[in-house]
C-alpha cells in the first residue's frame, strides 16, 4: 500500500518517504551482541533503566546494574540494559553509555514512560525507561523476557488520585513477561492485583507455595495469585504457550526476595508510613513520587531498604535469565 502510494507522488517526494522510514529505523539501535543473540535466537533477557536513573542513589546504581547484567550472563542469557541516549534508545548499553546515564544530573535525564518516548526522542534527549516503555522496546526488537525490581502500580490513594502507573495498562497491550519481585508495599497491592486481572494479565508467583505474592522487600504481600510457578523449566513451559496463544498482553511472574534478604514487615511498614507522610506534606505528585518514595525509605532505614531492593533484583534477574534459557530449550 505503501510502496503503490510511493509510486503516485513525485520523485522527490519518494526520497523524502523513504527518509523518515529510515530515521524511524534509526531511533533504536541493538548492541552487536544483542542482535546477533537475538537474531541465532538465543536468550536475551531486557532490563531496564529507570531504575538507575531515578530509582537508586550513585554509585550503587552503576555497580548494580552492571552486577545485574553479570547475574544473567552467569545464568545463560545476553542482558540488553535498555536506556535512551541523546535521543537513540539503546538496546544493551554498554558500560561506558550505562555510566554516563547514570551520571547525568537529574534535569537531564527523564523518565520515560509510554507516554514521554516520543518527545525525548525528538528532543534527542536522555532517559531511563520505566517497565512499560522497557516492555515497549524489547517487544520492537524481539525480547520476550525482562527482568526487573518491582513494577508500578495503583498507588495507596490511586482510586481517589487515579495515580496508577502506566506499567500496569502496558502490560495489558504488550507480549512481554515480566520476572519481578511484584510492586512495591508503597502501593494499593489488592487493588494493583485487581487492575492487572481486568487488563487481562496472567499473573503468577515463582516458587512460592500457595500462590502467595511478594510485597518487594518481604516475602509475602498478604495477597494470593491463582498460579505458582515451580521452576524455570514450568515458566517456561506457560511463556511457549502464551506465544502460541498470541495472547497480545503480558506476564507478570513475581519472584520473592530471598529469605536472607528480606526486611522486617513491622519495620518496613512504619518506613513506608513515615515516607508517603513526607511526600504528602511535602506535595509530591505525579511521576515524581516513585521515586521520591524510593529515596526517603532508604533514607529512613539507614540503607537496610537499598540492600534488599539490590538482592532481590540479582535474583530476578537469575531467573529471569533461567527463564529464557529454558524458553529458548522448549522452543527448539
Ligand atoms: N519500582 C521499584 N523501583 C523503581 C521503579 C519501580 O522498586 O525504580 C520504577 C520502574 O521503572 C517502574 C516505575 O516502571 O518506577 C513506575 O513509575 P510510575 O509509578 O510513575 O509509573
Ligand atoms: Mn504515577
Amino acid at each position: 500500500m505503501l510502496l503503490r502510494r510511493c509510486f503516485l507522488l513525485p520523485f522527490p517526494a519518494v526520497r523524502l518517504v523513504r527518509r523518515s522510514l529510515h530515521r524511524q529505523h534509526d531511533h533504536i539501535v541493538l548492541h552487536p551482541e544483542v542482535r546477533q543473540a537475538l537474531q541465532l535466537q538465543k536468550p536475551v533477557v531486557a532490563l531496564e533503566s529507570t531504575i538507575i536513573t531515578h530509582g537508586m542513589p550513585m554509585p550503587e546504581n552503576v555497580v548494580t546494574a552492571l552486577a545485574v547484567e553479570e547475574q544473567v550472563r552467569q545464568n545463560g542469557a545476553i542482558p540488553a540494559t535498555i536506556g535512551i541516549l541523546d535521543g537513540r534508545i539503546k538496546v544493551g548499553l554498554t558500560r561506558e553509555e550505562l555510566t554516563t546515564l547514570a551520571e547525568k544530573p537529574r534535569d537531564q535525564v527523564i523518565k520515560c514512560s509510554r507516554r514521554d518516548l516520543p518527545f525525548v526522542v525528538s528532543r534527542r534527549q536522555s532517559g531511563g525507561t520505566t517497565v512499560a516503555a522497557t516492555m515497549i522496546i524489547a517487544h520492537r526488537v524481539g525480547i520476550r523476557v525482562f527482568a526487573t525490581g518491582g513494577i508500578g502500580g495503583v498507588h495507596r490513594d490511586g482510586h481517589e488520585s487515579l495515580d496508577v502507573s502506566a506499567d500496569l495498562t502496558e502490560l495489558g497491550r504488550t507480549p512481554v513477561a515480566v520476572v519481578c519481585s511484584g510492586v512495591k508495599s508503597i502501593l494499593d497491592i489488592p487493588r494493583t492485583l485487581e487492575f492487572l486481572e481486568t487488563q487481562g494479565v496472567c499473573v503468577a508467583s515463582f516458587d512460592s507455595p500457595g500462590g502467595v505474592f511478594p510485597d518487594f522487600y518481604t516475602r509475602d504481600s498478604g495477597c494470593t495469585v491463582p498460579y505458582n510457578l515451580k521452576s524455570a523449566q514450568e515458566a517456561a513451559e506457560l511463556l511457549r504457550s502464551w506465544q502460541e496463544l498470541k495472547m497480545e498482553s503480558g506476564l507478570v511472574i513475581g519472584v520473592p526476595i530471598p529469605e536472607e534478604f528480606a526486611a522486617d514487615k513491622f519495620k518496613i511498614e512504619k518506613a513506608i508510613k513515615e515516607a508517603t507522610a513526607q511526600a504528602k506534606s511535602q506535595g509530591i505528585s505525579g511521576k515524581e513520587v516513585t521515586p521520591f518514595l524510593l529515596a526517603a525509605i532508604a533514607k529512613i532505614t539507614k540503607g537496610r531498604s537499598l540492600k534488599s531492593n539490590i538482592a532481590l533484583i540479582k535474583n530476578n534477574a537469575k531467573v529471569a535469565a533461567q527463564i529464557a534459557a529454558s524458553l529458548c530449550d522448549v522452543s527448539a
